[in-house]
């Protein structure tokens, strides 16, 4: 009798019911050309889709201007729509639920992605520094004034009716990684004395309306939200992380139902030549009335680890699951992993480093 290991077990989460905790983590791509989502993306997804799983799309834009990088896919117009059907379909047919990652970049892009060559748009407008990431260079965005907020509140209310129309499950908005909602919540990406600015509930308000918008447009239990409190990614810092992650989850349990909270832990530290994971995130799963993703660095035993002990409900993959798309299946019987290929991660190509990552049994069955 083999008992079955942790990650593999059922999870009722909200009305849906997953047969395992193993979930795709939202992962760009850049093979969406055009903004438009292509068929080569319904063999991606469904490659990685089991019965009863998990899988969160790659960020997908809520606006013309919601773009930085290159071929990402958007959700905003009728064709995109259109494009995202099939790919769900193909999911479904796997068994898999399917919930569309909402983003807005903001300051992290330049004029070329932008709309007659605009300045891309933010908190701020300060731009990113150099070193931020070697060898490129973000433009100078144009600060938000207050009257244009409610405008971009309701791109995430159109994009989340969008994406049901699509057919997916859920939404999950994007509030980490130092895109548009985060260059609001961090002091040291705000520098407004509006009220979107100073305090912490100023600096929130952005995320908090996006948050209650989209809820009123699709129902609570069909919303979720990344947040990295921790991170410093694009300039994005704040001087207690803690106590932002804090008013954050308070906010969304003001939605009676809200479904779930996926948080990036800090960046892994290196101990005796390991890379550990901090997992800082038990306060904020703790104040959180939903069910709780955790991401950022896991592998088989830390994810088993962290879900025997309580510390959250379900694990989100990216790089892992990138290169293996029968990731539940090598965890279930202990196989060993692809290596990831860091130099495709955000090539263009429709099949080289997206679909051709081999299956366990692929040598073997044919
Ligand atoms: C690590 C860790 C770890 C990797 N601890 N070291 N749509 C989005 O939200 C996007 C978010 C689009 C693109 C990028 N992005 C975010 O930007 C990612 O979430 C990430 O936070 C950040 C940078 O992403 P990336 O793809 O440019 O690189 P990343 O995965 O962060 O890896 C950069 C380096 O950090 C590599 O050397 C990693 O090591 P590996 O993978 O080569 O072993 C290392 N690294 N994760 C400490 N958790």
């Amino acid at each position: 009798h083999q008992e079955v290991m942790p990650l593999l077990t059922p999870f009722k989460m909200g009305r849906f019911e997953l047969s395992h905790r193993v979930v795709l983590a939202p992962l760009t791509r850049c093979r969406s050309y055009g903004n438009v989502p292509q068929p080569h993306a319904a063999v991606y997804y469904s490659q990685r889709a089991t019965r009863g799983g998990l899988l969160i799309t790659e960020a997908t834009g809520v606006s013309a201007t919601a773009q930085g990088y290159p071929e990402t896919p958007g959700i905003w117009t009728q064709e995109q729509v259109e494009a995202w059907k099939p790919i769900v379909d193909a999911v479904h047919r796997k068994g898999a639920l399917f919930f569309c990652q909402m983003w807005h970049v903001g300051r992290v892009s330049t004029n070329d992605f932008q709309p007659d060559g605009q300045a891309p748009i933010s908190s701020t407008d300060k731009q990113i520094s150099p070193d931020a990431e070697p060898g490129m260079v973000y433009s100078k965005p144009r600060r938000l004034q207050v009257d244009e907020i409610p405008g971009i509140v309701d791109d995430f209310r159109r994009a989340a009716r969008n994406a049901i129309e699509a057919g997916f499950d859920g939404v999950e908005i994007h509030g980490a990684n130092g895109y548009l909602l985060e260059q609001f919540m961090k002091d040291g990406a705000n520098d407004r004395d509006d009220e979107y600015g100073g305090s912490l509930e100023n600096r929130c308000r952005f995320a908090v309306e996006v948050v209650d918008a989209v809820v009123r447009e699709v129902g609570a239990q069909r919303v979720g939200i990344r947040l990295s409190p921790f991170l410093d990614y694009m300039d994005c810092v704040d001087s207690d992380p803690a106590a932002l992650a804090d008013y954050m989850v308070r906010q969304l349990n003001k939605h009676e139902g809200f479904l779930y909270c996926h948080m990036v832990e800090p960046r892994m530290a290196v101990v005796d030549g390991r890379r550990q994971i901090p997992h800082r995130l038990l306060p904020f799963r703790k104040a959180f009335n939903g069910m709780f993703i955790a991401a950022g660095g896991y592998d088989r035993e830390e994810g088993n680890k962290v879900v025997t002990d309580g510390y959250t409900d379900l694990v989100a993959y990216g790089r892992l699951f990138l290169a293996n798309p029968d990731l539940p299946k090598r965890f279930e019987l202990g196989a060993p992993l692809n290596e990831y290929d860091r130099s495709t991660f955000y090539t263009q190509d429709p099949v080289v480093g997206y679909t051709d990552y081999p299956f366990l049994d692929e040598d073997s069955s044919d």
